[in-house]
């Protein structure tokens, strides 16, 4: 564990880099952050569904989603509470995967994550289709905690994390955007870490 002088000091070096966004500071731990409670997973009953304007909508459960092709990415991780954590290995199914599988329509534009609890949050389509995003189960390199959001969390490592759902449950794939649970609480509809969208 670094001293707090060594953590200030990679901080610094960092910041002038431009690899730690504006008004953040650099955490060492992993903070555990959400409303609500943490659900119960049944690998028997759940699903993972992906509907609205696609031409195949479609619904995975467990087993299923374990058998799609998986990826792992390495990843800065930004909260709007303005803590960052460097370098998590995130491994599971790249988002490009399931958007190829459920073909959106012409009109699709944005893409809205459901979660377990009814948390959600919203997206333009297009930046679900970067390399580096996916729906995680592994976090370097033990299977996703429930705190954390296990057994399944988007990764959206360019937006600020509340963009990154835990207990992740469906996409729905819409031809607006429409404010999840913290953009209509006055969050910043896109939330693009480096330009400081933290408020709308
Ligand atoms: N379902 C759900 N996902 C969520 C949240 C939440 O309240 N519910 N909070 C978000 C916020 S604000 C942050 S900073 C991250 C925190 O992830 P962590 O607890 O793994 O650090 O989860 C995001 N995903
Ligand atoms: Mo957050």
């Amino acid at each position: 564990m670094f001293v707090n002088s060594e953590r200030k000091r990679l901080q610094e070096e960092h910041r002038k880099k431009g690899r730690l966004p504006p008004g953040q500071s650099l955490t060492l731990k992993w903070p555990v952050l959400h409303v609500g409670p943490v659900p119960e997973f049944d690998p028997a009953t759940w699903r993972f569904s992906v509907g609205g304007l696609v031409q195949r909508p479609f619904e995975l459960a467990w087993e299923e989603f374990q058998a799609l092709p998986r990826i792992r990415i390495e990843a800065d991780f930004h909260c709007v509470t303005t803590w960052s954590k460097f370098d998590n290995v995130w491994e599971g199914v790249a988002l490009r995967t399931i958007v190829d599988r459920a073909a959106p329509l012409e009109g699709a534009s944005h893409v809205i994550q459901h979660c377990d609890g009814g948390y959600t949050t919203n997206t333009p389509l297009e930046d679900l289709l970067r390399d580096n995003v996916l729906l995680a189960d592994t976090h370097s390199p033990e299977p996703l905690t429930p705190v954390h959001g296990g057994p399944l969390r988007m990764i959206i490592p360019h937006l600020y994390a509340w963009k990154s759902s835990k207990w992740i449950r469906g996409l729905e794939f819409a031809g607006r955007d429409r404010a999840g649970y913290w953009e209509e609480r006055g969050y910043h509809m896109y939330g693009d870490p480096f330009r400081e969208q933290r408020f709308g």
